[in-house]
Formats: structure tokens, C-alpha cells, sequence
């Protein structure tokens, strides 16, 4: 395989997945060349639908989403998946469960699943998410499966920015409903009472009614977000959840969020990307300045305080932009 940007990017068209991963793990390390065949395969991308699938840690998110690839599948779609959570059997340290997996699915080129590490991604978690998901969109995928665990502001800029967010909750974790932050609530798209087959199904089922009746009248919305029952485990429920999805899609599409979505993802890339350049480029200059290295060693001597010369020496820096 030939390790050219341009090769690279021309693997990811033709729907190769090593080009693929290669390509992903360029983008998170930095590489430049992950930059120049970003640039050549970014036309083919915004095309599928981005489904992001969040709750607590065991409620069967990875399961579920197992299940879906294969009802994805089953309706002759291709399916890419990114697993940004650390306790999937996809990612964390369970490297080898992620190459079995791929083994499983070695011939299937229908199928590409990849983990991101939780940590040490330059310009941030979401950043290397989203660019994962351009290469899985470039490479043609019909539907793209982000699964994360809801906890962070990354987690939840992730979910929020896809064009379908489903959020999982399970009974029996105390007081379920109190695991929905608020700010799930609010980015739900669809809703999943996972583990269906277990007790407290029904009275977890009550209590998210009545939320998202309450959601409902605070904020009216011509989408009335479904509830659906799964057993991840057996499958079960799981073609209802992907028609509700199918429908989520085709409302999208025809109301113009679609769209919106994918200009908005577009802007939230850009202004993370220019804060981190802008950052970087004002920092060099900063410590560029005569009076640095002079300021670093008297805030070491503790003969100024911190904050009075990180101000000293971005007004040096500014006086240069006025
Ligand atoms: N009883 C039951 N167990 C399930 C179901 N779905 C997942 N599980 C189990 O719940 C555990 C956590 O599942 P996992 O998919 O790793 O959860 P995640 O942390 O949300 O990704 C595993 O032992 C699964 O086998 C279900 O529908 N019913
Ligand atoms: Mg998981």
C-alpha cells in the first residue's frame, strides 16, 4: 500500500479499509499527510447519516450497536462505527477484542470498526472523532455509529453534533432516570429502554414518558422523539429502533436539518481547528518576545506572579496587532 498522502486517499475512495485506518491514525498523530488526503477525499464526504449512541457504561451501547450493524446490514447498507468508549469490548485495552472483531469481519468490507483512544488526541477528543467520521463517510458508508459514554463535554459534542442522537438507559441503576443528564435530554433524538427483558423495564418506561412529555412543553419541535424497547442481546426491538431511525432520517431530509447538521458540524471543525492554530501561532510569538525569557525566569524567582506576566507578555504581543 503505497503511503503517499495521494495513495492514501485514493485507497479511501476506493473503499479500502487499511487506506482507511491508515489514514485515521495519521489524522490523530498529526501527520501532514493525514491533512493533504483529508483535502482530496473531502468532496465525497456528507453523505451518511450519522447516528450517535450514548448512555451509562453497561447499558448495552456496544451490544446494541452490534445488533444494528447487522439489521444495517441485513437492509443492504454499509455500516462504519467509532467507539469512543473506553469500557467498549471495541476499544480501550482491548486492542486484540478490536482485531478479533475485525477478523469476524474481515471479508465484509461492508463493516469498519475502529476505536479511539480516550486520551492524547491532538485538538481534543471530538476533533479525532470527527475526523474519523469523514473517513468513514468519504469511504462511502451509508450510516456512521458514534458510540460514546455520556460524561464529558466531548462525549456530548460528539452526540449533539450527529444527525441522529439515540440515548440508551437500562433499568435497575438506582435511580435511572437521574443518569439522563440534562443536556441528553435536550440532544435526544430517540430513546432506548435497553435490557427490556430485565425487571423495571415498565416503571423506567413511566418515568422517561413523563420527561419527555415535560421536554415536549418547553420546547415543541415537529419530531416527536420515539421510545423503544430493545434486548440488545437477542435483537429484539431492534428493527423497530432502525425503522424509527430510517424515519428520523427522512424527516431530516425533507425539513432541511440534514443539512443544518452537517453546516453545523462543518463550523463547530473549523472554530476548534482555528482555536488551536490561533493558539499555537500566539504562543510561539509570545515566547518569541525579548522580554520571555527574562519574564519565565522571574515568575520562577516568584519575583511576579503568574498572572501579571502571562498579561505582560500578551500585551507585548498585541501592541503588535493594533
Ligand atoms: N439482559 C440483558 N443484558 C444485556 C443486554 N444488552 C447488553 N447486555 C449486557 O450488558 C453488559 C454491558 O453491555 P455493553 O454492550 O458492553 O454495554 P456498554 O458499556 O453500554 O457498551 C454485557 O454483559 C451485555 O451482555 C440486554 O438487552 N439484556
Ligand atoms: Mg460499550
Amino acid at each position: 500500500m503505497s503511503q503517499t498522502a495521494a495513495g492514501i486517499a485514493a485507497g479511501v475512495l476506493a473503499r479500502e479499509i487499511g487506506a482507511g485506518a491508515r489514514l485515521i491514525r495519521w489524522l490523530e498523530e498529526g501527520d501532514p499527510r493525514g491533512r493533504d488526503a483529508l483535502a482530496t477525499i473531502y468532496p465525497h464526504t456528507g453523505q451518511a447519516h450519522l447516528i450517535g449512541i450514548t448512555g451509562p457504561p453497561g447499558a448495552g451501547k456496544s451490544t446494541l450497536t452490534n445488533a444494528l450493524i447487522s439489521e444495517q446490514r441485513k437492509r443492504g447498507r454499509r455500516v462504519g462505527v467509532i467507539a469512543v468508549d473506553p469500557s467498549s469490548p471495541f476499544s480501550g485495552g482491548a486492542v486484540l477484542g478490536d482485531r478479533v472483531r475485525m477478523q469476524t469481519h474481515a471479508l465484509d468490507t461492508g463493516v469498519f470498526i475502529r476505536s479511539m483512544g480516550t486520551r492524547g488526541q491532538l485538538g481534543g477528543l471530538s476533533r479525532a472523532t470527527f475526523d474519523a467520521i469523514l473517513v468513514q463517510d468519504a469511504m462511502g458508508y451509508d450510516v456512521v455509529i458514534v458510540e460514546t459514554v455520556g460524561v464529558g463535554q466531548d462525549e456530548l459534542d460528539i452526540v449533539s453534533l450527529a444527525h441522529s442522537t439515540v440515548i440508551v438507559s437500562v433499568p435497575g441503576l438506582g435511580d435511572e432516570v437521574q443518569a439522563i443528564k440534562a443536556g441528553l435530554l435536550e440532544a435526544g433524538d430517540l430513546f432506548v429502554v435497553n435490557k427490556a427483558d430485565r425487571e423495571g423495564a415498565d416503571a423506567l418506561t413511566r418515568q422517561l414518558e413523563l420527561m419527555l412529555h415535560l421536554r415536549e412543553q418547553t420546547r415543541p419541535s415537529d419530531w416527536t422523539p420515539p421510545l423503544v424497547h430493545t434486548t440488545a442481546l437477542t435483537g429484539q426491538g431492534v428493527a423497530t429502533l432502525t425503522d424509527e431511525l430510517d424515519r428520523h432520517l427522512a424527516m431530516l431530509k425533507a425539513s432541511g436539518g440534514f443539512a443544518a447538521c452537517l453546516k453545523e458540524r462543518n463550523r463547530h471543525m473549523f472554530e476548534s481547528l482555528l482555536q488551536e492554530q490561533a493558539a499555537r501561532q500566539i504562543l510561539a510569538a509570545a515566547l518569541a518576545e525579548p522580554s520571555a525569557a527574562q519574564l519565565i525566569s522571574a515568575v520562577e524567582q516568584g519575583d511576579i506572579d503568574p498572572y501579571s506576566a502571562a498579561a505582560q507578555l500578551v500585551g507585548c504581543i498585541s501592541l503588535k496587532f493594533s
